[in-house]
């Protein structure tokens, strides 16, 4: 008969000075809370079907009994557009069902705390992820080691970024391209494309690629924008265009058709709104219904899950590429504790958030230089929220 984890033994050495301990007792969760916040971006990013000017994200904490607290983050994209959950869904949710199936469990069986979610709750993944990122955060600071190392261990410090340019105005874009690239922070670039028609969003890619350095590479994002004749009637100019990945250009319940074009399209597809669950990257990458795969916790629910639809990207050999909801540098520092430890990120990572917020949510906020975003290194994820920025960007009603 199997053991249930209650049952385990757990000492060990937590740090210097607590001798032995019990780390299924230090690690229990006293409690949970969770704030919505309502963070202004420094401009608007429009995608096909919504347009934002504030980045809207629950912010949980889950304090140990250690005392120790771990922070998590869980984001949106202009309410319940871009996904079905909103944080007041996700608040709501946390407070009634995820949080009492947590109390009292020990943070440092992480996968059993996502079980216990799974039973509370169907899908509302982005909630149950924030809440797994505030855990292993919290486990992370216990043992006084990064989150990586409680997932496998980092295979690579640090990651080629991707800024997204989606003000849909060509001339602002190629500033803000020019201005990311003089940084030093990016010089690859994701445009948003779907919110005018297709002609106009070509118009704008041309006026990119005749503005940016020679080879700058350009990665389009459809989100859902297009039909299976818009592609196959306009990919000929994308490839005219350079352009080296497109990404969902097809509604995600669409898998077949997404099979159909990624068949035909000598570029490659990149499946994102179509693919949270395990059985969804089954079917999307043994049909073929793209050639990449992004990969973000509010997709997947946890980073264990997250790193099983990797392992079925992989096995059907489908690249991954790092994705983003527009996180502060707490939601991007759990995702790239998790991509650090993949065998492969073929196609680097997207998470630029915390520099399109007017103000990142973290005092020690993510580094970007040489144009990579660099894994932070002190204990549990590594990064630090800013109490006075979240007391000011929380909804106070
Ligand atoms: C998406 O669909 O990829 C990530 C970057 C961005 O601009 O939008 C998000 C969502
Ligand atoms: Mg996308």
């Amino acid at each position: 008969m199997n053991t249930p984890f209650s049952a385990m033994p757990t000492k060990t050495r937590i740090s210097d000075d607590a001798a032995t301990m019990d780390l299924a007792q230090a690690t229990a969760i006293r409690s949970v809370s969770a704030r919505i916040i309502e963070a202004p971006t420094r401009r608007k990013h429009k995608l096909s079907n919504t347009s934002l000017s504030h980045q809207g994200y629950i912010f949980v904490e889950v304090v140990l009994e250690n005392g120790v607290v771990g922070f998590g983050e869980g984001s949106t994209l202009g309410g319940p557009r871009w996904a079905e959950e909103s944080v007041e869904a996700m608040k709501a949710n946390i407070d009634t069902y995820l949080a009492p199936a947590l109390i009292g469990h020990p943070a440092c069986f992480l996968e059993a705390a996502a079980t216990k979610m799974a039973q509370a709750a169907k899908r509302n993944y982005t909630a149950k992820s924030a809440l797994d990122m505030a855990m292993l955060d919290a486990v992370g600071k216990t043992l006084n080691v990064p989150a990586h190392v409680l997932l496998g261990g980092a295979q690579r410090a640090s990651f080629s970024a991707i800024w997204a340019l989606a003000s849909g105005d060509a001339g602002q874009e190629v500033e803000e391209a020019k201005g990311m690239i003089e940084k030093g922070w990016f010089n690859r670039f994701k445009i948003k494309l779907g919110f005018a028609d297709p002609l106009t969003d070509l118009a704008r890619l041309a006026a990119l690629k005749a503005a940016l350095p020679e080879g700058t590479d350009m990665i389009a994002d459809v989100n859902q924008g297009w039909s299976e004749a818009d592609f196959i009637r306009y990919v000929p100019h994308l490839v005219d265009l350079g352009v080296s990945l497109i990404e969902q250009p097809l509604p995600a319940a669409q898998m077949p058709a997404m099979a159909r074009i990624a068949a035909r399209s000598p570029i490659p597809i990149m499946l994102d709104e179509g693919v949270s669950t395990l059985g969804e990257a089954m079917d999307g990458c043994g049909a073929g219904a793209g050639s990449v795969l992004s990969l973000k916790l509010c997709k997947h629910g946890g980073v264990h899950q997250l790193k099983r639809v990797a392992g079925i990207a992989q096995a059907a050999g489908v690249q991954l590429y790092g994705g983003c909801l527009l996180e502060s540098s707490l939601g991007a520092a759990g995702h790239l504790h998790a991509f650090a430890t993949l065998p492969n990120l073929d196609w680097g990572t997207e998470h630029f958030g915390p520099k399109i917020l007017v103000e990142d949510l973290c005092s020690d906020g993510l580094r970007y230089e040489n144009f990579e975003v660099h894994l932070p290194t002190g204990p549990g994820l590594g990064v630090t929220p800013d109490p006075d920025r979240i007391n000011r960007y929380a909804r106070k009603d």
